[in-house]
């Protein structure tokens, strides 16, 4: 993989082999024709869909072809619950291997003492650093004043009272309008049945994190858990802040990186901003910014790495053992000094998406963004958050509807569309073009009236006028021609 900094260009991952990837995907694709057609069509069909399309949802990106291909292997047919070198099934040396590289290399990337690239999703990986810190804080001191040294050693009447302990803890976590994510404590959440939850939110009239008012939270609600990271805030937190916060009150820190682990591994969030040395458990994705195969990895520090390793079985089902090889392929990629230089264009990117709305008068949440988003506030066109992606989709445009602080339509419609830079970054856009897809935008959305009609769906009904989806989607060929997804890859 290969990037010139200089250039406006950023060089796409996989192209220096991707006339031997073409002949792999076409072997693939023969094999798999002849078993299930109309899967062998409906994959030539998402990549036609992917190629064609303006992607701007901010939590997608584009996995180069040594990750896609390394997750189709026989390692999909191996059972492997445990942890390495301490397996319930025989013949997992292999697995070892895999399981190991990615492991060193999440560690060397992250500078993190500990790493277990196990979970499935983002959902696996908060789940396994929820139940890693009940296990260190709540279940380990009560086996100890117990005298015990494993739960099956405890009395019916002592296991439930601990289950009660274990189920009565407190999480402080962002609130879903400022921008946090729903396994933060939320209640259609295993996490918010689990945990008693309250949020802390954004400054009003800023929208910025208040420091202060979290503290203040922290102070009177005395939480176990603090979490801190966001799947639609535009800004950098200061997680040495977060870490002195949640240390005042006795909390444990973690840190949900999902969205921006791309930036901390790209060396973009650096000193404050990267959670890493400050979280005492940090998790993340490994499919959004940081550009791998769709899966969950979890970093902590020393204290908790035992309880995390035990991941599986106690939350998750048995590893994927090639999505963990894919892991350490995308890993190893973005170990490579290419990543930074791509890490930085992300920002760069989204702040000329920025600037492309301020100068064209859209509301953003923030006024701006100094990560990989942007929230554009709708209401400034007279829209819903709904009405405005359906508009969006219709020109070509995919990005998905969130809700803005204090959301005047709720959850559902919303007044907010959250658009990130990581998959067209990928592609190789650059400043130009984004201050270009911010014009495309500002010309459908400009061009959608809502519904007149009152009930219940008008919120989400629009009228788009005339020729403007056919003028957008023009437009969007002429940068997606441009900027070639797989350039080279041809099936
Ligand atoms: N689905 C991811 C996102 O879009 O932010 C997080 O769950």
């Amino acid at each position: 993989m290969t990037a010139d900094p200089v250039t406006s260009k950023a060089a796409a991952p996989g192209a220096e082999y991707a006339e031997t990837a073409s002949a792999a995907y076409r072997a693939a694709l023969q094999v798999i024709e002849s078993v299930e057609p109309r899967i062998a069509a409906a994959t030539r069909k998402e990549l036609a869909d992917q190629r064609d399309s303006l992607k701007l949802i901010a939590s997608e990106n584009y996995a180069s072809p040594a990750v896609l291909l390394t997750m189709g292997t026989w390692f999909s047919d191996k059972y492997a619950e445990g942890t390495i070198g301490h397996r319930f099934y025989a013949g997992c040396q292999n697995v070892d291997t895999v399981e190991s590289l990615a492991a060193e290399h999440a560690r060397e990337l992250f500078s993190a003492p500990y790493a277990y690239v196990q979970p499935h999703s983002g959902i696996d990986a908060n789940l396994v650093a929820f139940w890693a810190i009940l296990a260190t804080r709540v279940e380990a001191p009560s086996l100890a004043e117990l005298g015990a040294k494993h739960v099956n050693e405890l009395s019916e009447n002592d296991w439930e009272t601990l289950r009660n302990k274990l189920g009565n803890q407190r999480l402080l976590g962002m609130s879903l309008d400022a921008g946090g994510h729903l396994t933060h404590g939320f209640r259609p959440n295993i996490s918010g049945k689990m945990f008693h939850q309250r949020s802390y939110g954004t400054d009003p009239d800023t929208g910025f994190l208040d420091y202060s008012a979290v503290a203040e939270a922290a102070r009177e609600f005395k939480p176990l858990i603090i979490v801190a990271g966001y799947s639609a805030y535009p800004r950098r937190v200061n997680f040495a802040t977060m870490r002195e916060i949640a240390d005042e009150v006795g909390a444990t820190l973690m840190v949900d990186m999902a969205h921006f682990a791309g930036l901390v591994a790209g060396k973009v969030f650096t000193g404050e901003e990267d959670p890493v040395p400050h979280a005492h458990v940090t998790t993340t994705t490994t499919h959004k910014s940081l550009r791998g195969p769709r899966g969950g990895m979890v970093l902590a520090q020393p204290e908790f790495s035992d309880a995390v390793d035990k991941g599986c079985p106690m939350v998750l089902g048995g590893p994927l053992s090639h999505v963990m090889a894919a892991k350490a392929v995308a890993l190893a990629e973005a170990r490579q000094p290419a990543f930074q230089v791509y890490a930085q264009r992300v920002a760069d990117n989204a702040q000329a998406l920025a600037d492309g709305f301020l100068k064209r008068d859209a509301g953003l949440v923030t006024g701006g963004t100094d990560n990989h988003l942007v929230l554009l506030d709708v209401t400034s066109f007279g829209l819903t958050g709904r009405q405005a992606e359906s508009a969006l989709l219709d020109a070509g445009i995919v990005t998905n509807r969130n809700s803005v602080p204090a959301d005047p339509n709720g959850a559902w419609y919303t007044s907010g569309i959250r658009l990130g830079t990581p998959a067209l970054t990928t592609r190789g856009f650059g400043v130009d073009d984004f201050d270009r897809v911010a014009e495309l935008i500002v010309d459908v959305l400009s061009n959608t009236q809502p519904s007149a009609t009152a009930g219940k769906l008008s919120k989400a009904k629009y009228t788009l006028a005339d020729g403007t989806a056919e003028r957008v989607h023009a437009a969007s060929a002429e940068l997606l021609d441009a900027n070639p997804l797989y350039p080279g890859l041809q099936l």
